[in-house]
């Protein structure tokens, strides 16, 4: 590749004088002023059946316009259940639907699910209208635990089973495990969190014209479309929908939620915009949650330590019904990672979802593959310290080798390139472990233990393979890129103006970059599974390869010049025998002028031909104080192969927030349900989110490899922070305990548990 391009681009963010000077245009901000103000009523408890649901005193009640039930949705038209993706069952038949409503019909299966809206002038009056609806539930005992059994919540799942799936050559792992020199086994808990992104769930509708139009802080616009119209039975060109500056999405914001649908429906019929932005609690109750889950890990190696047979039975929540990604997630995405960097000959993933009284869970930052390598990766290091061998050492024994790319796993992902072995020996290095015996020594000192760990994590990037981007010459001179992916903060803006700055000599300050605008944009995957700068760079230079052959016909005979002597050095086309050395900008100026309007627009769609594998390797050090559990994590050094990177500091943002959310789930956060399903962390005075200085300096080096499965040798970096932070801190935590003879140490590693799992290992 060019020296001009990739590891340049320093300053600052685009986006951020706007986002740092309070211009952020985030959904609530730019609602229509004379939008009318909706709220939900939510159930208040886990499972029953509506035995009566009295609006007319709502109805009635000062400044409400609109109080909409199931029944009234259902009388107006409206498709009431939701879609989701099902997985097959083991046996071939299809895992269990739930016919999710957009409002609780008949039954109220969690604490937070819709039940009504009510629409008014004023957020006070609707609220008023509210506490005036009569609903009376008769209560049904609820299921909570993450196991099969209970009364079904859904009829379609008896003994609330929503699947029973599996992957692998269960003859050829049972084989391995007979043959082994050592099994070793361990219990591996990924309890559930709360996404909390900075910006709840929002949306407003407008009814104009004939036609809707939904603005919604999402993750893409087109999914949102075609369900809009499938759900409220409008054709797919009434309708547009918007996403504009979304202040965190994290895979939460991916996916739909019967809000929406419901919000539309009201402006719909009362032809006036209508708009609903949840509270924190609110959101807490109603955003989909993430991971919840227990795997039971085993790991078959033969007497040199080579790991010959692999075994993970993972029992998943997912929650009241499903939500639309929720069945694939424990399954075939956390089998897409499921045997990691490792060269494992024979593996197995059995997999149940259950159903409980509880909140949806779906994707969170990575969606599966953080889980299944915490799985593994927790295992790794369990294994070493059972074996007696360094855990080091242990991986390094069981790496795909550097020649064994490209490499197909036992559940049929063909990861492209690696050297995990050069990636390990760096932050080996960067981490200076061979000081932390003198660390830890100097933890002792203090009363302090510390312990060290390491988490060699792979990921499999997602989503759309697809994607389009557009250039478009404005009359003012400047440009606009119209991408299909949807930057929830990541600094697209930046990312991508930059990039086609570069490819095409444009001003990046001339180049406008225009997202989530269903009306202006035709198709797009949005941003999910760490696709966007991947897919949509490798769109983008599509778009401008596309576009200096589309300028060179019509420049050549401008020129007077034969078209294959012109040549675009990056700023000018330039060809011998002309002194006209013309920029895009001029070029598109001269078709301007000449009336080539087709020469104003260009547009390029470009498929990935592979998958692109991230990878690297975390090390984290904790010092834990046995007297009060109090758990702290001192040094963080990450090591990362993602491959080329077109913007180094933004990718090391990423990194940065992506350890931040995994130190989140590993110290702090949890959601916690009492045994009626009442979610007692329903605040962030019960649910602990962590703080800027619950974080170490990060130290961030690469070691990459470029990607043969994109042009720009990318291999994504937006979830890979979080799929390594995770066993990297656990595995810390658990080292540290191990002397005083923890065994079993499953996060989240709060003071409290942590003291209780000290004074149990006595
Ligand atoms: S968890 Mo994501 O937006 O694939």
């Amino acid at each position: 590749m060019d020296s001009k391009f990739g590891q340049s681009q320093p300053g600052g963010r685009i986006e951020d004088r706007r986002f740092l000077t309070g211009q952020g245009r985030y959904v609530d901000d730019i609602a229509p002023a004379d939008a009318l103000h909706a709220l939900f009523l939510r159930s208040p408890v886990a499972h029953g059946r509506i035995a009566a649901l009295d609006v007319a005193a709502a109805r009635a009640a000062e400044g409400v316009h609109l109080v909409l039930t199931a029944g009234d949705l259902r009388a107006a038209g409206v498709t009431l259940e939701m879609d989701a993706a099902l997985v097959r069952n083991r046996d071939g038949s299809s895992g269990a639907a739930t016919a999710r409503p957009l409002l609780a019909e008949d039954r109220v299966r969690f604490v937070g699910e819709a039940v009504a809206v009510v629409v008014a002038d004023r957020p006070d009056q609707a609220r008023d209208a509210l506490e005036a609806i009569g609903l009376e539930i008769e209560e049904l005992p609820p299921h909570l635990a993450l196991a099969p059994g209970g009364d079904a919540i859904h009829p379609s799942a008896p003994g609330n089973l929503a699947y029973d799936w599996a992957m692998g050559d269960a003859a050829a792992v049972e084989a391995a495990f007979a043959a082994a020199a050592h099994v070793v086994k361990l219990e591996v808990a990924d309890h559930r969190v709360i996404v909390n992104a900075m910006e709840p769930r929002g949306c407003w509708a407008e009814w104009q014209g004939g036609r809707l139009h939904l603005c919604v802080n999402g993750q893409g616009v087109w999914d949102q479309k075609a369900g809009l119209a499938r759900m409220l039975h409008l054709p797919e060109d009434a309708v547009r929908v918007t996403n504009p500056d979304v202040g965190g999405g994290f895979g939460m914001k991916a996916m739909s939620y019967p809000e929406y649908y419901v919000i539309a429906q009201a402006a719909r019929m009362l032809g006036r915009p209508v708009r609903w932005m949840s509270e924190r609690t609110e959101a807490m109750l109603s955003d989909n949650a993430g991971r919840d889950l227990v795997s039971r890990v085993e790991l078959a190696f033969d007497a040199g330590h080579r790991i010959i047979g692999y075994r993970v039975g993972n029992v998943s929540n997912l929650g009241a019904y499903n939500s639309e990604n929720a069945q694939p997630i424990q399954s075939r995405l956390f089998a897409k990672v499921l045997t990691g960097a490792y060269d494992i000959p024979a593996a197995l993933l059995q997999v149940q979802g259950v159903f409980t009284n509880t909140t949806p869970v779906d994707a969170y930052r990575g969606a599966g593959r953080p889980e299944a390598i915490y799985a593994l990766e927790r295992a790794m290091d369990h294994a070493a310290r059972v074996l007696g061998v360094d855990p080091w050492e242990l991986r390094r024994r069981n790496f795909i080798g550097r020649d064994a790319f490209p490499y197909r796993t036992p559940t049929g992902e063909t990861y492209d390139v690696g050297d995990f072995g050069r990636v390990l020996d760096r932050v080996h290095g960067v981490a200076d472990v061979a000081g932390f015996a003198a660390r830890k020594a100097e933890s002792a000192a203090r009363g302090r233990l510390r312990g060290l760990g390491l988490c060699y994590y792979i990921e499999s990037i997602l989503g759309d393979p697809s994607e389009a981007a557009e250039v478009e010459f404005r009359e003012d001179g400047g440009v606009n890129l119209y991408v299909g992916t949807q930057s929830n903060g990541q600094g697209h803006e930046t990312v991508y103006a930059r990039f086609l700055s570069e490819r095409s000599g444009i001003p990046v300050e001339d180049i406008r970059v225009i997202q989530g605008d269903s009306d202006l944009i035709a198709t797009g995957g949005g941003t999910g599974g760490s696709r966007s700068v991947t897919t949509q760079g490798s769109a983008t230079l599509a778009t401008v390869q596309a576009m200096l052959a589309a300028f060179t016909p019509f420049l050549a005979e401008r020129m007077g010049v034969d078209p294959a002597d012109l040549a675009f050095d990056g700023e000018t086309f330039r060809a011998p025998g002309s002194n006209l050395t013309p920029t895009l900008a001029e070029a598109a100026q001269m078709a301007r002028a000449a009336g080539r309007a087709d020469l104003l627009r260009h547009r390029a769609e470009y498929r990935l031909p592979g998958r692109s594998y991230p990878n690297g390797a975390h090390v984290a050090e904790v010092e834990i104080d046995p007297e009060t559990g109090r758990t702290e994590l001192v040094k963080y050094t990450v090591t990362d192969d993602f491959g080329t990177l077109i913007a180094p500091q933004l990718v090391e943002g990423q990194v940065h927030g992506g350890i931040a959310q995994g130190l989140g789930q590993v110290l702090c956060e949890r959601a916690v349900h009492d045994e009626t399903g009442q979610l007692l962390s329903a605040s962030f005075m019960d649910y602990a989110m962590p703080r800027a200085d619950d974080l170490p300096f990060v130290t961030f080096t690469t070691a990459p490899v470029p990607s043969t499965a994109n042009p720009l040798g990318m291999k994504g970096c937006g979830e890979a922070g979080t799929v390594g932070a995770l066993a990297a801190i656990a595995n810390a935590v658990a080292d540290a305990l191990w002397e005083r003879g923890v065994r079993q140490a499953d996060m989240p590693f709060t003071p409290h548990r942590v003291w209780q799992m000290l004074r149990a290992a006595g």
